[in-house]
C-alpha cells in the first residue's frame, strides 16, 4: 500500500507525465469524449484504424493498474464503461480490444494509467 511505499517510489507514482499536459491542454489532442472523470484522446502512434486513449483526469497515484488500490476500484471500473461508450461512439459495432499496458516487460511509456482502446481491423492472438 503507499503507505508502505519508500519515498521513492511514492514520488516515481506521483511524478507528473505527458499526460498531465494533456488533460490541461498544455499539448494539443483529438479529444473524442470527456467529462470532469475521464478524458479519451486519439494516441500519437495509432495501431488500429480506430486507437484511443481513456485516462483518469486525477492520478492519485496510478501511474499504472499494478499501483491499484481498493480507493480506485471505481475510477477503474469507470475507464471500462467509458471505454464502452467511446467504442459505440466510434461506431466500433464489429468488437474492439481493451489494453492496458503495466510495466517494462508490457513496454508501458506513459506512467499515468490509460487504457486503449484499439478497433477497426482483425485483431490478432496472441498479441505481440
Ligand atoms: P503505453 O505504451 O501503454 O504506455 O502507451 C502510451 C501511449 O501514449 C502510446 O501508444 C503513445 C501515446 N502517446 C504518448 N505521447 C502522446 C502524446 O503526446 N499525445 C498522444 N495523443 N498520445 C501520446
Amino acid at each position: 500500500s503507499p503507505s508502505r511505499m519508500a519515498d521513492s517510489e511514492k514520488e516515481a507514482t506521483e511524478a507528473p507525465s505527458i499526460f498531465d499536459k494533456i488533460i490541461k491542454k498544455e499539448i494539443p489532442s483529438t479529444v473524442v469524449y470527456e467529462n470532469d472523470k475521464v478524458l479519451a484522446f486519439r494516441d500519437i502512434a495509432p495501431q488500429a484504424p480506430t486507437h484511443i486513449l481513456i485516462i483518469p483526469k486525477v492520478k492519485d497515484g496510478l501511474s499504472g493498474l499494478s499501483k491499484a488500490e481498493e480507493r480506485h476500484v471505481e475510477i477503474l471500473g469507470y475507464l471500462l464503461y467509458i471505454a464502452k461508450l467511446v467504442a459505440k461512439q466510434e461506431g466500433l459495432g464489429d468488437g474492439f480490444r481493451i489494453v492496458i499496458n503495466d510495466g517494462n516487460d508490457a513496454g508501458q511509456s506513459v506512467y499515468h494509467l490509460h487504457v486503449h482502446l484499439l478497433g477497426g481491423r482483425q485483431m490478432n492472438w496472441p498479441p505481440g
